[in-house]
């Protein structure tokens, strides 16, 4: 698994820590970057995804979405064929 992989989260979230799980059961290295107080990149997470909750999870710069949408992609047999692409550079632009 090379893929370069951000994961936009909060404090309190469960979806967050099932999103977390998932990754790093499948031994995936992830960023990880708190948007709770930071209302320029949940904005910036919103433009990028199309979506408002967290997580937000980027794969190579790519938006897959949150839990639900990795968890439906794991279950289609697409996820693991994502993380292993080689890693990329992270676009959009990716504030931290
Ligand atoms: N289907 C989404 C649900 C995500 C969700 O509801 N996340 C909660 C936090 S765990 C959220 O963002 N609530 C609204 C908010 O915090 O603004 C997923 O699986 O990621």
């Amino acid at each position: 698994m090379e893929a370069n992989v951000t994961i936009y989260v909060t404090g309190y979230c469960p979806y967050c820590t099932r999103a977390k799980a998932l990754l790093s059961q499948k031994g995936v290295k992830y960023t990880e970057v708190n948007v709770e107080s930071r209302d320029d990149l949940r904005r910036w997470m919103h433009q990028a995804s199309g979506q408002r909750t967290v997580p937000q999870i980027f794969i190579n710069g790519q938006s897959v979405g949150g839990f639900s949408d990795i968890a439906a992609l794991d279950k289609a047999g697409q996820l693991d064929p994502l993380l292993a692409k080689p890693a990329g550079p992270d676009s959009p632009a990716m504030p931290r």
